[in-house]
């Protein structure tokens, strides 16, 4: 395992809203170039950008129509080339998202293969004859909906597990293969350091796409972890990755622990690392079907990642991404505890053993906007599930409420640099509204105090590269049935780590802990000035026991 992802924390731009330097109302490359000493201040080693691909932005560039230039609304291949060398001169690395799962359906690899049957790029997407007047088979899309769409041009279906503009890409193809590993090869012949691998484990798709079982998501047997996944994962490594030493995180949807080996094992790692959602399902069933946030559940599903993964792999740990709310709207309180529970979920989340992923605004404890008004959203998939909600008869004050809650949007409203208009993010109109807390919650603030949520996560992460512990001890959970507080040993050359954070707004007294004085550990983090013998609300302390 290479030093530096182990010992490295990430830290992840959503380009079209972080900082806009000419005044378009988007984010581009120059305005990450301008931050890059804020990044380095708070002690990142990496950075990682969602898409920056030319796209026509159905899905944010998550539907890319050129993998070999860059969107205008972002800059040049010059300005990214100034970035990566920017980066490197501060020791830091560079990681692009890769988005091979599916590609825009204005991407000339698609227009071709739609013209028609016998197109030689035909046989690089997922054409299908309908059955009689129906759809191939019953597989439902992500966003909702099936995954078939019926072209006119030559009367059959293609398959996409994303929005209908996403048409998903044929791994069977080995054409389409070497394509996609030249594609690769030109951004790291650039540069770059590695990727983060959009969807990766819906590559592989069941030949001949057998009726799916009755599921949320209907045919997911089918696609997640489909036949081929590991074949294309290690053609990928061995022909492109390992050439150049490249690393690689996996955004892996409906994981398991157990079948997260086969992808990150230290003995075949066909991907440096996976993202899982486990953790993320503690306030819901699924995305849209939500359920009140149980602690317990979170804690469950962060233990069971490092219990089964920890000696044979390497985990991720992240809150926040540009697909999911703002934690500390989510799992803390935002408005009577906001720096005790964003530091709280900091604390707990980033000792475990794993490499650190804090997605940007994070660290000043950005919050959900709020935004009641539909127009406000701007995102593809929840104008998707307004829609498909209200098809289900469900009444706008209910689908508004899931969306206030659950949007993308959450976290994609403009990083809050400092109080003047729109939030130092830029002096044009912004694509999406500001979070209207900018005049509080914001970077000069934090800066400016001492005490601030930004200051308290350079502190974990100035920790994190202090003790070789928290890297790479083993992990204990000590509390396994408390319903509030999360507490867990690291363990690591004669020396003890210990961790222990309130996950409510009561005070609650700390219970036996075994062998573990908490008297004779020296406090090296602590979120309250002081310390007491009861665990004050969203209290988080670290102990350190040579
Ligand atoms: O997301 C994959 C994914 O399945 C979810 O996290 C997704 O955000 C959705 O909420 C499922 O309901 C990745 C990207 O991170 C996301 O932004 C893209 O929209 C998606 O793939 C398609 O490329
Ligand atoms: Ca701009």
């Amino acid at each position: 395992m290479k030093h530096w992802v182990k010992n490295g924390v990430v830290y992840q731009i959503y380009p079209r809203s972080f900082q806009d330097s000419n005044n378009d109302g988007i984010g581009d490359i120059p305005g990450i170039i301008s931050r890059l000493d804020y990044l380095q201040e708070l002690g990142v080693d990496m950075i990682w950008l969602s898409p920056i691909y030319d796209s026509p932005l159905v899905d944010n560039g998550y539907d890319i129509s050129d993998y070999y230039n860059l969107l205008p609304d972002y800059g040049t291949l010059e300005d990214l080339k100034t970035l990566v060398n920017e980066l490197h001169r501060r020791g830091m690395r560079l990681v692009m998202d890769l988005v091979i799962n599916h590609t825009s359906n204005e991407h000339p690899w698609f227009i071709e293969s739609a013209k028609s049957t016998d197109n030689p790029y035909r046989k690089f997407y997922h054409w299908q004859k309908g059955k009689g007047r129906k759809k191939p088979n019953n597989w439902m899309s992500l966003f909702g909906g099936s995954v078939w769409e019926y072209d006119e041009t030559t009367q059959e279906y293609y398959l996409h597990l994303f929005a209908k503009e996403q048409p998903d890409l044929n791994w069977e193809c080995k054409e389409l293969r070497s394509e996609i590993k030249k594609m690769i090869r030109y951004w790291l012949n650039l540069g770059v350091d590695g990727f983060r691998c959009d969807v990766i484990n819906l590559l592989s798709k069941t030949p001949g796409y057998p009726k799916g079982k009755l599921h949320l998501i209907r045919g997911h047997e089918h696609f997640i972890n489909g036949p081929q996944i590991h074949k294309y994962l290690k053609e990928l490594k061995k022909e492109v990755f390992d050439q150049y030493d490249a690393f690689t995180v996996g955004e892996a949807i409906f994981l398991k622990p157990e079948d997260a080996l086969a992808y990150i094992s230290f003995d075949n790692q066909e991907l440096t690392m996976v993202f899982q959602f486990d953790h993320m399902s503690a306030d819901n069933f699924f995305k849209w079907f939500i359920r009140p946030f149980k602690p317990r559940r979170l804690m469950n599903a962060l233990t069971k990642w490092q219990d089964t993964i920890n000696g044979k792999g390497w985990n991720t740990l992240y809150w926040e991404n540009h697909d999911q709310p703002r934690v500390v709207s989510r799992f803390g309180d935002s408005e009577r505890y906001h720096y005790q529970s964003a530091t709280m979920l900091a604390t707990v989340l980033y000792f475990q053993q794993g490499t650190p992923f804090i997605y940007q605004g994070q660290e000043i404890g950005m919050t959900n906007p709020q935004f009641t008004d539909l127009s406000d959203y701007q995102d593809i998939e929840t104008h998707r599930i307004y829609w498909l909600g209200k098809r289900l008869g469900l009444s706008h004050k209910r689908m508004m409420k899931k969306i206030i809650y659950m949007s993308r949007d959450n976290a994609r409203t403009p990083m809050q640099w400092d109080d003047t208009e729109n939030a130092g993010f830029t002096e044009g109109k912004p694509w999406i509204k500001v979070n209207p807390n900018y005049p509080e919650i914001n970077v000069r603030n934090s800066l400016a105090n001492p005490d601030s949520i930004f200051y308290y996560y350079q502190k974990i992460i100035a920790l994190r590269k202090q003790f070789p512990i928290v890297v790479e001890g083993s992990f204990k959970e000590l509390l396994p049935k408390h319903q509030k507080i999360y507490c867990y040993l690291r363990d690591y050359d004669g020396k003890k780590l210990l961790v222990i954070g309130n996950f409510s707004d009561k005070d609650l007294a700390i219970p036996d802990l075994n062998d573990s004085d908490l008297t004779k550990g020296k406090l090296i983090l602590q979120n309250y000035p002081q310390t007491s013998e009861m665990l004050k609300p969203y209290e988080a302390r670290v102990y350190l026991f040579d």
